[in-house]
């Protein structure tokens, strides 16, 4: 592979691209009319307008982008994640034009793309699933059997559904009948698709998924888990790697089902397979992204492995190199998405122009960005400004990494995630371990963030002021001296 093509925008355009370089392997970026002064178009080896603002005029022009490709001779083609990641269509297009798809075959993604077909196909592989209906629902009255069986309240589902649409909890048998309906409806309007299925309503679970990598030889690993059980309106703001919850049997035995999950659909490349936890730590399959996922440098930072590079690897033919048993987890990362939304005001995305812009930097920090000052937030697009890694030796070092690169960090002229991303690394909670998908309904209030901004201020002071008065012995490394406002000022005092 001499040339590819990156069929996306943004922080992940840039991030596949350094790989890219990295590998000798030219670039070509693509980009809508919004996206002119953008850095991936800066980046990239070659650079072609593909249409205006709008995705759908430019990002999600499947034709377009892969004329370009064969124009400029591209030997393969990277789709990022979002826009055309995970359309099998688009997958086999690029296939045949006689490029390559950088991420699974077509048919993989038809399979796991459908809820339903995910189900069927992992049946036979001994993967948990939450109890429910195996098939859509068509006949209302056996659907109502099945829910007394399984017992109220129960989870509607769109089987095209994901990231939470046309999901529906019914609580009671009265309803149900009235909320399938619905749900059938706006399943077909949203998905032209209106097949729905219920499951066992699982009430505050934690979110976490394996990453996976398979290669053509038949070679399939998973990369340990992942947490992002930290989520707004299924919008993922915190996740880390490893999760501070599972132990030892119950990630191994995890691990195995995920990759019987990939080995149902004969998977290859980049993956992850989603799971339920609950709060005995029973998992349950839920789903399977086909694609690079915002969330994997945190995987890398606890395997030392460039994904990118793997499933540039793999896209080429090359074998994994490496068994389930060569991996293993070296310390542990946590990664905050750095949005245009201000956490004061409902996480409202804010729009402007960032005045000030300077990144954190030093040992166990990484930024994923695609801004400099000056620049305006596209209106158009996600409103991910960057994703603000870090990475230490144990979950309590990365979680103070993260307070003082959050403090490190001078963003003016938008808010930003960044004053919730301290509170939650200064929430008990969090802290602790003792946390789920319920974390910012149960405990975040928008009063919090001032306070928490002072901590920060206070926490960068301690621990600089500790760990020199002791000649270097590490003493605020034990606890995380983050619950306490009294606490912290004593300390200060003490200094
Ligand atoms: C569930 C669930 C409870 N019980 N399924 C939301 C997105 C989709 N991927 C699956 N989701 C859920 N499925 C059962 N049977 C709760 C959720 C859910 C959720 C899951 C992961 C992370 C955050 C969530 C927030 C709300 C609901």
């Amino acid at each position: 592979m001499k040339k590819i093509l990156i069929a996306n925008r943004g922080e992940i355009a840039l991030r596949v691209m350094r790989t890219a370089k990295e590998m000798g392997i030219k670039t070509v970026a693509v980009f809508s009319e919004a996206d002119r002064k953008a850095l991936h178009v800066r980046y990239a080896d070659e650079a072609v307008c593909i249409g205006p603002a709008a995705s759908s005029q430019s990002y999600l022009k499947m034709d377009t982008i892969i004329d370009v490709a064969k124009k400029l001779k591209v030997d393969g083609i990277h789709p990022g994640y979002g826009f055309l990641s995970e359309n099998a269509e688009f997958a086999q297009k690029v296939k045949d034009a006689g490029m390559i798809f950088i991420g699974p075959t077509a048919d993989a993604m038809r399979v796991m793309g459908s809820k339903l077909g995910a189900k069927h196909a992992v049946e036979k592989f001994n993967v948990p699933m939450v109890p429910g209906t195996k098939d859509a629902i068509s006949d209302i009255n056996e659907a109502k059997k099945v829910a007394i069986k399984i017992g109220y309240p129960v989870l509607i589902k769109a089987s095209a559904g994901g990231g939470g649409k046309g999901m529906r909890v019914v609580d009671d048998e009265k309803d149900f009948e009235e909320q399938i309906k619905l749900a059938q409806n706006e399943a077909r309007s949203a998905f032209g698709d209106d097949a729905v299925f219920i499951e066992k309503y699982v009430a505050a679970p934690r979110h976490i998924e394996f990453q996976i990598l398979g290669d053509n030889h038949g070679n399939i690993v998973h990369l340990f888990e992942r947490e992002c059980s930290i989520q707004r309106r299924h919008q993922k703001l915190v996740e880390e790697a490893p999760s501070s919850c599972l132990t030892p049997e119950v990630r191994q035995k995890m691990g195995e089902a995920a990759v019987n999950v990939a080995k149902a659909c004969n998977y290859t490349g980049a993956g992850t397979v989603e799971f339920l936890v609950d709060e005995k730590l029973n998992y349950y399959f839920l789903e399977m992204n086909t694609r690079l996922q915002v969330e994997h440098p945190v995987t890398e930072q606890i395997l030392g492995l460039d994904l990118v590079k793997e499933q540039i690897r793999i896209a080429r033919g090359e074998k994994l190199g490496y068994s389930q048993s060569d991996l293993q987890i070296r310390g542990h990362a946590i990664e905050l998405r750095v949005c245009a939304e201000d956490p004061s005001n409902n996480f409202l995305p804010d729009i402007g122009k960032l005045k000030t812009y300077k990144i954190p930097q030093g040992y166990g920090v990484r930024v994923d960005d695609s801004f400099e000052a000056g620049m305006e937030i596209p209106i158009h697009y996600d409103p991910m400004i960057a994703k603000l890694i870090t990475f230490g030796k144990d979950r309590n070092e990365a979680i103070q990494k993260m307070i003082r690169a959050i403090s490190d960090y001078h963003i003016t002229g938008i808010e930003t995630t960044l004053s919730f991303g301290t509170f939650a690394m200064q929430h008990e909670a969090f802290v602790s371990g003792n946390f789920d998908t319920k974390f910012i309904d149960k405990y975040f209030k928008p009063e919090a963030l001032a306070h928490s901004a002072n901590y920060t201020e206070i926490a960068a002071i301690a621990a600089s002021t500790v760990f020199s008065a002791k000649r270097n012995k590490r003493v605020t490394d034990t606890k995380i001296q983050n619950t306490e406002g009294a606490n912290w000022k004593k300390n200060r005092k003490s200094f």
